[in-house]
C-alpha cells in the first residue's frame, strides 16, 4: 500500500505541536502529516508553516488554517476533503495532545491492509487509560456504554479519536451531512461506517492525559454526544439512503 497520512487538528496546541511532529516522522513510516489548525490564537499553525519553511520533513508536512473555531468534527471534516483530493489509500485521525502515543501508528498500518477502519481502543484487552480522574474514566466509558447500546454496535471503543479510515469509507460517506461537531463526531463516524457495511477492527491503546496545553472538552460537547447519539439512531433510515 502506498503512503497513507495523518491528519492532526489543532487548537492551541503551540506546546505539544513540535513534539508531536518528531516523534511521528522519527517512526519514519513514509505517511504524511496534514494539521488542520481552526487559527488558534496562540499561533501554532505559524509554528507549523515555519517547520514546512526549513523542509526539515521533505514535503511530508501540509497545513490547512480554517478560518474559525468550529469543533474538532468540522476540522476533521475539512481535513478529509483535502486527503481525498488526493492521493492516499489511508487516513489516520490523530490528537495533537500527546494523548495518542505515535508508537502504535505501524499497528494501524498493518492492520488497515485487511479492515476499512481500525480503531485504537481503551476497552479491549491490553488498552487502558492513565492519568484519568475516576469521574473522566466513568464518563468516557459510561459514554461509549451509552453509544453502543443506543446505536446497537458492538465497537467497545466508541469516542475514541486515534483511529485510521480506508479512503473508501470517506468517500462512502457523506461528509457534509454530518451533524456533529463535537467528540460526538467520532461516535458518527463509527456509526455510518458501520452502517454502510465496512470492516471494523479495534486494536489495544493506552491513551494518556495531555500534560500541556488546555482540553477542549466541555459541557456542551458533552451534551451534544448524549444528544446525537438519540438523533443518529432516529435517523438511520435517511443516514442509510444518503450516503
Ligand atoms: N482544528 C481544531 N482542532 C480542535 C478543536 N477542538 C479540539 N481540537 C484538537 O483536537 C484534539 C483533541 O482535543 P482535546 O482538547 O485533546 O480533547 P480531548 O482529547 O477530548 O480532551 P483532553 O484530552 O482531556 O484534553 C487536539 O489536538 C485539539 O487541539 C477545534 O475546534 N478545531
Ligand atoms: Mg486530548
Amino acid at each position: 500500500m502506498s503512503r497513507g497520512v495523518i491528519v492532526i487538528p489543532t487548537y492551541n496546541e503551540i506546546e505539544n505541536i513540535e513534539v508531536i511532529l518528531e516523534k511521528v516522522f522519527a517512526l519514519d513510516l513514509g505517511v504524511d502529516i496534514l494539521i488542520v489548525d481552526d487559527n488558534s490564537p496562540d499561533k501554532t499553525y505559524e509554528k507549523v508553516q515555519e517547520i514546512i519553511d526549513t523542509n526539515t520533513y521533505n514535503g511530508q508536512l501540509h497545513l490547512l488554517i480554517r478560518a474559525q473555531k468550529e469543533g474538532l468534527g468540522k476540522a476533521y471534516v475539512a481535513g478529509f476533503k483535502w486527503c481525498l483530493e488526493r492521493e492516499y489509500p489511508f487516513v489516520i485521525e490523530m490528537d495533537a495532545d500527546l494523548s495518542h502515543d505515535p508508537k502504535y501508528l505501524p499497528a494501524f498500518i498493518e492492520n488497515i491492509k485487511e479492515y476499512d477502519l481500525v480503531i485504537g481502543s481503551r476497552y479491549v484487552a491490553g488498552g487502558g487509560v492513565v492519568n484519568w480522574s475516576p469521574l473522566r474514566k466513568f464518563i468516557s466509558f459510561g459514554g461509549s456504554t451509552y453509544a453502543r447500546t443506543i446505536l446497537g454496535i458492538s465497537i467497545k471503543d466508541v469516542t475514541g479519536g486515534f483511529k485510521c479510515f480506508r479512503r473508501e469509507v470517506l468517500e462512502a460517506i457523506d461528509l457534509d451531512g454530518i451533524i456533529s461537531a463535537g467528540y460526538a463526531f467520532q461516535i458518527e463516524m463509527n456509526y455510518r461506517t458501520i452502517l454502510k457495511g465496512f470492516k471494523v477492527k479495534e486494536v489495544p491503546i493506552i491513551f494518556e492525559d495531555r500534560v500541556a496545553g488546555k482540553s477542549k472538552m466541555s459541557k456542551k460537547i458533552f451534551i451534544e454526544a448524549l444528544l446525537n447519539v438519540v438523533t443518529l439512531r432516529l435517523n438511520k433510515k435517511q443516514i442509510l439512503k444518503a450516503d
